[in-house]
C-alpha cells in the first residue's frame, strides 16, 4: 500500500517521466497541480492509497489516426488526428479539438489533463478531454477544410457521442468547423444527436453566449478578483494577446465594463492601439476575413502593428493574454510588472510559463491561472448539452446571467481553497485543489477502475 512521503508526488513525476508519458508541455502541467495539491495529501491519505495520482496521470484512453483528404489540386495530404479520453470520473468526457501544425500528444495531454481540472471546477459533472489535428486551416479552402473535418470525423464519430464524450472547438476550430463536423457526425451515425458537439449555431442546436463564453467568462473572473482587493475594471487598460475567439469576446466584455483594452495579436505580430480597439473591425478583419492582424492598423489610423518586440512590453493595468500555451515568460511578466499590471488572467490554456507565474506572485499581481479564469467555455458548453437533452433554447440574457454565477462560483471555491490550504489569495493553488478534490472523491467512491 502507499503512504505519504514529502516526495510522493515528486515520485510519481519520476516514475510517469521514466515511462516516457510526461512530454514537455504536460509535464509542465502536471507539476503544477502535483506541487499544489501536496497539503491535500499529507491531509489524505486515502487518496493516496486509492493510487490517485498514479490513475489521474494515464488517459483512460488515447485514440491516434490518420486523416487523409484531398486538396484542391488534387493532391493526397495526411495529418494526424488525436482524441485522449483523460478522465471520466465527474461526467462524459469533454473538451475541445485543436486543428495547429504544432500540435502533438504531449499537448493533447497538457490540454486533456488541465480539462480535467477546469471541467471539476464548473460543478457540471463533465469528465475532461482534449483532441484535434496538426491539420493548419490557415489559407485552406472552405473546400478543403469541409473534406479534412469529414475526414477527421470519419474516424472520431466511432468514440464520441452525447453521453460518451463530447468535443466543442479550440485553436482553429470555430464554428465553420464545428458545422462541417457535426454534419459529418449526423450522416455516419444516421441520428439527430445534438448533444454529440458543442458550439453549433444557435439555429441548429447551438446555445446562446456559447461564442461568447471564454472571453466573457475571463473578464468576469478579473472581476471578481479585483473586487477582493477592491479595485475595478473601470477605466484600467488592458494588453490582450490574440485576435481569435477567446481575445476577441475577452475585449467586447472589457469595453462593456469600462475597461479599455488596446493591444492584440496573432502569430505574425502585434497591434497597439492607443484610442481602445475597434471591436467592429477586428471583427471584420478576423471573425468574417481571416486576415493577418496588420490588416486592422492598415485600417486604423491610430493604430500601429509590429511584426517584433513583445506586446507585454505595451505598459497596462491588466493582461489577458489569449493566444496559446507559454506565449508569456519571465522577461515579458518583467515587463508587465514594469509597466504597472495589477491582475493578470489567463484567457488561454497555460499561456504563462511557471517562472512567470513565480514573478507575477512575488510582485504580489493577483494572477487567474486559466483553468479557473476560461472555464466559461467549457461552462456554456454544458449548458448547450442540458439545453440540447431538454429539446429547449434559453435566452442570450439567461444564458449570460448562468454564466456569470458560475465564474463567481469558480471564484469562490478557487479562493477559499487557497484560504483552506495556507496559501491565501493564491489562485493556481486554489483552483487545482478544489478541481482536485472533487476528482478524487468520485475516483475514490468509484473504485479501481
Ligand atoms: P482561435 O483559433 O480563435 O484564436 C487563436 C489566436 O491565437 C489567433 O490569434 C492565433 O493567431 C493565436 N495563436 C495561436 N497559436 C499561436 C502561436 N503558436 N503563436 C502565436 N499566436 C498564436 O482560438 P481560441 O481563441 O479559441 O483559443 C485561444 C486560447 O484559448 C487557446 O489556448 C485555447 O486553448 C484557449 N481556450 C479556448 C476556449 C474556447 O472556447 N475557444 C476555451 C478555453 C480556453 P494565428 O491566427 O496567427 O495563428
Ligand atoms: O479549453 C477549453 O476549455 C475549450 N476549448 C472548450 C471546451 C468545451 O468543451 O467547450
Amino acid at each position: 500500500m502507499q503512504h505519504f512521503t514529502p516526495t510522493f508526488a515528486r515520485d510519481i513525476l519520476d516514475a510517469a517521466i521514466a515511462r516516457g508519458s510526461l512530454e514537455s508541455e504536460f509535464h509542465q502541467a502536471v507539476s503544477e497541480v502535483f506541487e499544489s495539491i501536496a497539503p491535500v495529501l499529507a491531509q489524505h491519505p486515502e487518496y493516496i492509497e486509492a493510487g490517485i495520482l498514479e490513475r489521474l496521470v494515464e488517459p483512460e484512453r488515447q485514440i491516434m489516426f490518420r486523416v487523409p483528404w484531398v486538396d484542391d489540386g488534387g493532391r493526397v495530404r495526411v495529418n494526424r488526428g488525436f482524441r485522449v479520453q483523460f478522465n471520466s470520473a465527474l461526467g462524459p468526457f469533454k473538451g475541445g479539438l485543436r486543428f495547429h501544425p504544432s500540435v502533438n500528444l504531449s499537448i493533447m495531454k497538457f490540454l486533456g489533463f488541465e480539462q480535467i481540472f477546469k471541467n471539476a471546477l464548473t460543478g457540471q459533472g463533465l469528465g475532461g478531454a482534449k483532441g484535434g489535428s496538426d491539420f493548419d486551416p490557415h489559407g485552406r479552402s472552405n473546400g478543403e477544410v469541409m473534406r479534412f473535418c469529414q475526414s477527421f470525423m470519419a474516424e472520431l464519430s466511432r468514440h464520441i457521442g452525447d453521453d460518451t464524450d463530447v468535443p466543442a472547438g479550440d485553436i482553429g476550430v470555430g464554428s465553420r468547423e464545428i458545422g462541417y463536423l457535426v454534419g459529418q457526425y449526423r450522416k455516419i451515425s444516421n441520428r439527430h444527436e445534438a448533444g454529440a458537439l458543442t458550439g453549433k449555431g444557435t439555429g441548429w442546436g447551438g446555445a446562446h453566449v456559447r461564442t461568447e463564453a471564454t472571453g466573457y467568462g475571463t473578464v468576469y473572473f478579473l472581476q471578481e478578483m479585483l473586487g477582493v482587493r477592491g479595485e475595478r475594471l473601470e477605466g484600467k487598460t488592458a494588453i490582450v494577446s490574440g485576435s481569435g475567439n477567446v481575445a476577441i469576446y475577452a475585449i467586447e466584455k472589457l469595453q462593456q465594463l469600462g475597461a479599455k483594452p488596446i493591444t492584440v495579436s496573432d502569430s505574425s505580430g502585434f497591434v497597439v492601439d492607443e484610442a481602445g480597439i475597434d471591436l467592429e473591425l477586428l471583427k471584420e478583419l478576423k471573425e468574417a476575413g481571416r486576415e493577418r492582424i496588420s490588416a486592422y492598423a492598415e485600417r486604423r489610423p491610430s493604430a500601429t502593428f509590429s511584426s517584433s518586440g513583445r506586446v507585454w512590453e505595451v505598459p497596462g493595468q491588466l493582461a489577458i493574454p489569449s493566444a496559446t500555451q507559454n506565449e508569456l515568460g519571465s522577461d515579458d511578466a518583467s515587463a508587465l510588472i514594469r509597466g504597472g499590471v495589477l491582475a493578470v488572467a489567463e484567457g488561454a490554456n497555460m499561456p504563462c510559463t511557471p517562472d512567470a507565474v513565480d514573478a507575477f506572485h512575488s510582485a504580489g499581481v493577483m494572477f487567474a491561472p486559466g483553468k479557473a479564469a476560461n472555464a466559461g467555455g467549457v461552462a456554456v458548453s454544458a449548458l448547450e448539452m442540458a439545453q440540447n437533452a431538454a429539446r429547449e433554447s434559453w435566452s442570450f440574457e439567461e444564458s449570460e446571467l448562468r454564466l456569470r454565477s458560475i465564474m463567481a462560483d469558480i471564484h469562490s471555491a478557487s479562493f477559499e481553497a487557497a484560504e483552506q490550504y495556507g496559501r491565501p489569495g493564491n489562485y493556481v493553488v486554489g483552483a487545482n485543489v478544489a478541481g482536485f478534490v472533487r476528482v478524487a472523491d468520485a475516483m475514490l467512491a468509484q473504485g479501481i477502475v
